[in-house]
């Protein structure tokens, strides 16, 4: 029997005779108590793609007598660009990766949380509870993370005894083992290249930056295509690819079809990374957004998020719930050799237009006459 449906107390029956609405005057589900007019009828949600169980948004909906509407995008720029341009009047939440949560408090985009009605922020577990981004939550919580690495299908490699966990299978022509795509993501694919010279995917170093920027102009004639993470999941799916460069649930999610797919986190390094929460300026249903990121941080919803995502849970009351081989996967949950290894990107700040610039060069050859 589920704990939350045995705690929703409705207070009092909708008004009816004319009231279109069925929303209780007031209603106490997922540990808050909120009368029905404190909220409107529509969130709006901006985030990643296939990050959200369709089952979740059902009982979300039906739960508050609510709509939710979701635009999503491929990456941190394309969603930040779209909120500088305006963009967050239109949305209630946006989901943001750890230093795009920077970029956009700097920018001074976002609204700070009311704690007070987030009881279940208690969940995440304290590494994300005094992440270096947002200590404290002040702007966000977090939502999933996950590892950046390189999904493999050893079935097709042309030699499946030289698949290693190198970036070396993408980086250097002699270690391929077959067609390769890399990430359309420029702090993905810059701090890979940068990771597998041996430095930081933050570098702000001129040198280190030309380095990672020749390496890849080297590569990009062998670039089978940089492609969003789901273009990258079904190259993979499809055998075009034998390696792909990709986020570790979109990988994971391939092994219900192809059962043969691995994610290799490089031994070099990789990235690590967490997707948070976060209330836009000027976004038009504050405490509907509040409602929505308390609801996702429940213990048992977390669970469910993900085992739908196969992407880790920053939740702690999410772990008796999560599919027991989700949680003992390394590749998931890397062990702590594994996380001493792999970085948080963090704003580069000023070097932002350096990145900018190595990736509208790489980007402007890719195609033929691109
Ligand atoms: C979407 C997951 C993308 C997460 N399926 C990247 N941070």
């Amino acid at each position: 029997m589920r704990r939350i449906w045995l705690t929703v107390i409705v207070a009092l029956a909708a008004a009816c005779g004319g009231g279109e609405s069925e929303r209780p005057a007031s209603l106490e589900v997922f540990g808050i108590r909120v009368a029905g007019a404190d909220y409107g009828q529509e969130l709006h949600l901006f985030t990643w793609s296939d990050y959200l169980d369709p089952e979740l948004v059902a009982e979300f909906e039906r739960t508050y007598d609510v709509t939710v509407r979701i635009d999503y995008y491929d990456t941190n720029e394309a969603m930040i660009a779209k909120l500088q341009a305006g963009g967050t009047g239109q949305y209630d939440v946006v989901v943001a990766s750890d230093y795009a949560v920077e970029v956009l408090r700097k920018a001074d985009l976002l609204l700070p949380l009311t704690h007070a009605n987030l009881p279940n922020l208690k969940n995440l577990s304290q590494r994300f509870r005094e992440a270096p981004f947002d200590p404290g939550n002040v702007y966000s919580a977090t939502y999933q993370w996950g590892t950046s690495g390189l999904g493999v299908r050893p079935d097709l490699a042309d030699d499946s005894t030289r698949v290693i966990d190198s970036w070396a299978m993408v980086f250097d022509s002699a270690s391929a083992v077959g067609p390769f795509t890399m990430l359309d993501d420029p702090r993905e694919t810059i701090g890979a290249a940068l990771i597998y010279l041996g430095h930081s995917p933050n570098s702000q170093d001129d040198a280190e930056l030309a380095e990672a920027e020749r390496l890849l102009m080297e590569q990009r004639s062998r670039v089978l295509t940089y492609s969003p993470f789901a273009t990258s999941r079904d190259l993979l799916a499809s055998g075009d690819a034998v390696v792909a460069h990709n986020y570790s649930g979109d990988v994971l999610s391939v092994q219900e079809e192809v059962p043969q797919v691995r994610f290799v986190i490089p031994r070099e390094g990789s990235i690590v990374w967490s997707d948070n929460m976060a209330v836009p300026k000027g976004a038009p249903d504050r405490r509907l957004a509040e409602l929505f990121i308390n609801y996702i941080l429940d213990g048992q919803v977390g669970a469910r998020l993900s085992n739908f995502t196969r992407y880790a849970s920053p939740n702690e009351a999410s772990v008796p719930a999560i599919d027991p081989e989700l949680l003992s996967d390394r590749s998931v949950y890397p062990d702590s050799a594994m996380l001493a290894k792999m970085e948080f990107l963090r704003d580069v700040g000023e070097a932002r237009a350096a990145y900018d610039r190595i990736w509208t060069r790489l980007r402007a050859g890719a195609t033929p006459g691109g």
